[in-house]
């Protein structure tokens, strides 16, 4: 059973009361909770159970929004602490990251470049609704090793695979790994549109990193 304050966390996320999520992730850290339990015990589950009342029309656009600005608040209060635990010496790799054109979904896009900026790679988060030639011409100007791409529209999806093909006829396809997550992502999408890896989530995402810059698991 999950710690009564990762409870209390969810139900403010879900609920969208900003500063009660936020006072109860201060007091979840406080008493020694780790803060990828309170991301994926606490935070996440709130979040999921806002989108599911949305999608059921028990909640609608206004509630996710605050559910949304609930977590977004929260994140900032953990992410320090997320950062402060992975003491990382060696640069692993340059990695641009964003979230596709026409998609504003950006905390699991965070989450993805604050786990992986804390585990040692240079991280150059472009923000969300990325057009395509802004990724290729991230990928060019800081050199990377690594794109990322997150969608979380079925709508936007596509866009994941445009950008593969505008690296492609850049003629930079060869020079950086491509990987792809987002909530209605898979593997099997990512091997369609030929990407070099999907993850399901932030923790997964940095282990395929560090395999696709032949980092091992360490
Ligand atoms: Co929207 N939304 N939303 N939304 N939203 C979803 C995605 C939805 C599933 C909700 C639902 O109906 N159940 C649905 C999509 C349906 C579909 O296409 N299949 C939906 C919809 C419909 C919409 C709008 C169209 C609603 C409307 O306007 N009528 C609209 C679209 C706006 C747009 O983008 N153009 C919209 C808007 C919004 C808000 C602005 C209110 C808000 C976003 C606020 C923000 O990000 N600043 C929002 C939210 C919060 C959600 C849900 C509830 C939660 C998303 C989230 O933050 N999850 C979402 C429902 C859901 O996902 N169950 C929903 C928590 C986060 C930690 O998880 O983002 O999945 P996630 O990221 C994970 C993994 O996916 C993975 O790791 C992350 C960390 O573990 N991952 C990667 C993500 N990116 C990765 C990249 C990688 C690797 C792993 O490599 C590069």
């Amino acid at each position: 059973m999950p710690h009564k304050l990762l409870t209390q966390i969810a139900q403010a996320v879900t609920n969208g009361e900003r500063e009660p999520a936020v006072a109860h992730t201060r007091a979840a850290l406080a008493a020694g909770i780790e803060p990828l339990a309170v991301i994926d015990e606490g935070l996440v589950p709130g979040i999921r159970e806002a989108g599911d009342r949305f999608q059921c029309g028990d909640y609608f656009l206004p509630n996710l929004i605050a559910s949304a600005r609930a977590m977004s608040a929260s994140m900032e209060v953990v992410e320090p602490e997320l950062r402060a635990r992975q003491q990382v010496a060696r640069r692993l790799g340059t990695v641009v990251i964003g979230t596709v054109k026409g998609d504003i979904h950006e905390i699991g896009k965070s989450l993805v470049a604050t786990m992986l900026a804390a585990s040692g790679f240079e991280v150059h988060d472009l923000g969300v609704d990325v057009p395509i030639e802004r990724f290729v011409s991230a990928a060019r100007e800081h050199d990377a090793t690594l794109v990322g791409m997150s969608a979380l529209l079925t709508t936007t999806m596509g866009g994941q695979r445009k950008v593969i093909e505008a690296l492609t006829a850049a003629g930079l396809r060869d020079r950086v790994k491509v990987m792809v997550g987002g909530a209605p992502v898979s593997e099997r999408w990512a091997e369609q549109i030929g990407a070099d890896g999907y993850a399901e989530d932030a923790v997964a995402a940095v282990a395929l990193a560090r395999r696709l810059v032949g980092a091992g698991n360490g």
